[in-house]
């Protein structure tokens, strides 16, 4: 059987979760406990499983591994029950989904399913794709299996896009959305990320995964899944653009950097709950 990890949050983790998503004062639902609609912003899915203690070691499952040359590759994630709880104890539950060899580098996804303890339900899905780069070459599968939502690389129509919100992230992006669970010094210590080959700390990928999920929430309502692939590097500070067509009951987006015009997020797209817009 499957060893879970438990994740205990209130209140307090959500301010921060909010905040660390670009939250702004007048936004009470996000920023303010009292407010009658207080609630957490959807990608707060991804959290729970984040520490949650998986079943292997990179170093036993690659050959050459370094911890400043990994990057955060693909996200998908599926919001099994609504409303999100605004405070709950949780157990995550994480496997090894598959590890691919790109030649220069590995690709290693988990996954894992977070229940509700009280009640044994699920209320999310995760699979996680990180990139190591110089990780590769150690004679395993090129390709990844087809896992249907989990894998679609969705296309962006050639119409110039239905909706966009452009958010600029602030200095301090990073610093705080760390709190919320990812203290990898990759995103806040300079001596580490320039090993990694960045001069500057890079934002989360999760952050501005969060930042454009939230984008998609407050134009489109909530959405059952989101699937994104990390194509392009983010700094804090930047000002990111989310770029959105509606097709049907789903979102297709893409996430640009403006200050350099490069995409930062690729092939992506969130299901709407059926129904449209609705409190989560
Ligand atoms: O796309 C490049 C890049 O730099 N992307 C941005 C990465 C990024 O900024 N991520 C977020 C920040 S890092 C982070 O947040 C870490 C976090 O603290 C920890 C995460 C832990 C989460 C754990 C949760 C449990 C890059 C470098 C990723 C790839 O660029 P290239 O090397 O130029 O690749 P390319 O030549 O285009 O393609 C080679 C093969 O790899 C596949 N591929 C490309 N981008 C991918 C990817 N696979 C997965 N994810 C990506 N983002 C390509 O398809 C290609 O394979 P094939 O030839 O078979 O098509």
């Amino acid at each position: 059987k499957a060893k879970g990890t438990e994740f205990v949050y209130d209140d307090r983790d959500v301010l921060l979760y909010n905040l660390g998503l670009g939250a702004k004062r007048p936004e009470l639902r996000w920023v303010f406990e009292g407010s009658e609609d207080f609630e957490v912003l959807p990608t707060f899915g991804v959290i729970p499983p984040f520490s949650a203690e998986v079943p292997y070691s990179f170093d036993e499952i690659l050959p050459s591994f370094s911890p400043m040359m990994l990057l955060h590759g693909e996200q998908y994630l599926e919001i099994r029950k609504f409303p999100i709880p605004t405070s709950a104890k949780l157990i995550a539950y994480p496997c090894l989904v598959e590890v691919v060899d790109k030649g220069n580098a590995a690709v290693v996804v988990t996954g894992s399913t977070t229940k509700d303890a009280s009640t044994g339900e699920d209320l999310f899905y995760n699979e996680s794709t990180i990139f190591i780069r110089g990780s590769g070459g150690f004679g395993g599968p090129s390709k990844g299996t087809n896992r249907g939502p989990a894998t679609t690389a969705h296309k962006a129509p050639a119409r110039s896009p239905d909706k966009v919100v452009e958010e600029k992230t602030t200095e301090e992006q990073a610093a705080l959305y760390r709190l919320s669970g990812d203290r990898n010094p990759l995103h806040i210590d300079p001596e580490f990320s320039k090993v990694g080959g960045f001069k500057v700390p890079i934002l989360h990928g999760l952050c501005f995964f969060g930042i454009s999920g939230k984008h998609i929430y407050a134009t489109y309502g909530p959405f059952k899944n989101i699937k994104v692939r990390f194509a392009g590097t983010v700094l804090p500070g930047q000002t990111l653009r989310t770029e959105m067509w509606r097709e049907g009951n789903r979102v297709v987006f893409q996430t640009k950097v403006v200050e350099t015009g490069k995409l930062c997020i690729v092939a992506a797209a969130a299901e709407l709950v059926a129904g449209g817009k609705q409190k989560l």
